[in-house]
């Protein structure tokens, strides 16, 4: 295996030998103040002189990945680590399969990888951004805490991202390392990259939709970049999946607790909306609306982007190497439903054209299984309502879809007729106003706000009324 140790005190901790690149720990370090500027304007609100029980990665290893203690956001330190990799490892797909990975970025892909690699960077900013105000109303402690955890760790995965822009992109990456700092989610003028991560996520459904849905296109575009030819990148984002998980746990379970709860009180006869809970039908609305931004950052279902990408081997399809056998996917094809004088047709494509549709199919799957377990909750409360995922054409604002309306079956609509049904499918202001009003701070350890069941477990063996926030 090939990684520098870790030197866990260095003003930036890291496993990447900071210290015998000078030119780049200078850089970074110049970078590091104007961070903690923009984590400290724009990160969580309001708790810094708080202790809060937070994971903090020390090393890549089964035992320092996860080192769990009350920190202070402001002295959480922000490391660089990349998951060892065997020095032998070979490129896994594309027309360079079988060849050595390349820890340089080719001349002729510079542009494309900085492209890939400040995209994913921006998006973690953007997600701290978006969350920012949550923690005035967190429904418990333990919520107060994932809240926390997963915004120490997108930053962490600026950082990740950041490096890889420093070390391999010259001058270029120091820019974009700025911007990465000066665009803001929701700016008219210097708005995040991709849609989703200009949406307001103002309230806990919200945030745990978000973590849900829009985290999970995370999963599945990091786990793409991790198997990349390009060694560095690959590294990085391997690192960053162990990560990930938490976040994508927090969601589902956040929204299996909201589901648990109102099912409850169904099950009492008695009417969510008037007990102070969150009725399914603004559930539903909520995944429509995350859902469909996830979606979207899939990218367009035909791609020559993608195909780019994957002919270079710089991003493959979601477990490339264990999946599949051909790996260069060549004189294929795949049969994608696009809509040509106002109907919807099959239209057969390349196959390395339709990648990003492949990777959502992936995404789907698994969004499926998720929702298949709400529904068992719901289902044990005795309740006939089911949840389910809107077709992926309903609400579209990239690619094949993002032209036309449809129906959450995903039948063509008039636009005049979408407009008009808009309301029962999408959280309307009065939907989102109801759900405000139950955001309540909740601050006595091991009690949770009335409208979200109490999660099975603590964080990381410890019991409900552990003070995760110590207020
Ligand atoms: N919004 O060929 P196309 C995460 C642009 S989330 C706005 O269809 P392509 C996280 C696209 O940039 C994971 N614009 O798509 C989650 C292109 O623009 P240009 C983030 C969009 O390039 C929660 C044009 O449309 N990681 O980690 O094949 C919390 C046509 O593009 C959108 C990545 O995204 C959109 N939704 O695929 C924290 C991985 N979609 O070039 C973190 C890196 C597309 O014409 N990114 N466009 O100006 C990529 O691999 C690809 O850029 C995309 C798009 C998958 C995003």
């Amino acid at each position: 295996m090939s990684t520098a140790p870790v030197d866990r005190f260095a003003r930036i901790p890291n496993n990447v030998d900071l210290a015998g690149d000078k030119k780049l720990q200078r850089a970074l370090e110049e970078w590091q103040p104007k961070f903690m500027s923009w984590w400290r304007d724009m990160g969580p609100s309001d708790f810094y002189t708080k202790d809060v029980y937070l994971r903090t990665a020390v090393s890549v290893d089964k035992d320092g990945w996860a080192h769990f203690d009350h920190v202070k956001l402001p002295d959480y330190r922000f490391g660089i680590f990349l998951t060892p990799f065997d020095d032998k490892e070979r490129v896994q797909f594309g027309d360079r399969a079988g060849e050595a990975c390349f820890q340089e970025v080719p001349g002729e892909f510079r542009n494309s990888l900085r492209r890939i690699v400040v995209t994913q960077a921006d998006t973690e900013p953007a997600s701290v951004e978006q969350q920012r105000l949550l923690g005035h109303t967190a429904p418990s402690l333990y919520d107060l805490r994932n809240l926390f955890q997963v915004n120490v760790e997108e930053g962490r995965h600026l950082w990740a991202m950041v490096y890889v822009l420093m070390r391999h992109f010259g001058r270029d990456g120091r820019d974009e390392s700025e911007e990465l700092l000066n665009r803001r989610s929701g700016d008219a003028d210097k708005p995040r990259i991709l849609g989703a991560f200009n949406q307001p996520c103002s309230n806990w459904l919200d945030f745990f939709a978000f973590t849900m849905f829009t985290d999970r296109d995370g999963k599945y575009q990091l786990a793409a970049l991790a198997e990349s030819g390009f060694e560095p990148l690959a590294r990085s984002c391997r690192f960053m999946l162990t990560e990930e998980a938490h976040h994508l746990f927090v969601g589902e379970t956040g929204i299996e607790r909201i589901v648990r709860r109102t099912a409850e009180i169904m099950k009492e006869g008695k009417d969510p909306r008037t007990e102070g809970t969150i009725p399914l039908k603004m559930i539903q609305k909520t995944i429509n609306f995350w859902f469909s931004y996830s979606l979207d950052l899939f990218g367009g279902e035909i791609s020559s982007n993608a195909a780019d990408y994957f002919a270079a081997s710089l991003k493959g399809r979601y477990k490339e190497a264990d999946q599949y056998e051909d790996h260069t996917i060549l004189g294929q094809s795949r049969s994608i439903p696009v809509v040509e004088n106002g109907r919807l047709i099959e239209k057969e494509v390349p196959l390395r054209n339709a990648l990003n549709e492949i990777l959502r199919d992936e995404y789907v799957k698994d969004c499926e299984r998720a929702l298949a377990r709400w529904n068992k909750t719901i289902e044990e409360k005795g309740q006939s309502e089911r949840l389910f995922l809107p077709s992926r054409r309903f609400h579209r604002h990239q690619g094949e879809y993002s032209r036309q309306t449809f129906d959450p079956q995903g039948q063509l609509l008039i636009e005049s007729e979408f407009e008009s049904r808009r309301s029962e499918w999408l959280p309307t202001a009065e939907d989102r106003g109801y759900v405000q009003s139950l955001m309540k701070p909740v601050h006595e350890p091991g009690k949770f706000a009335n409208w979200i069941a109490a999660p099975v477990r603590g964080i990381n063996g410890l019991p409900l009324d552990f003070e995760y926030v110590r207020l």
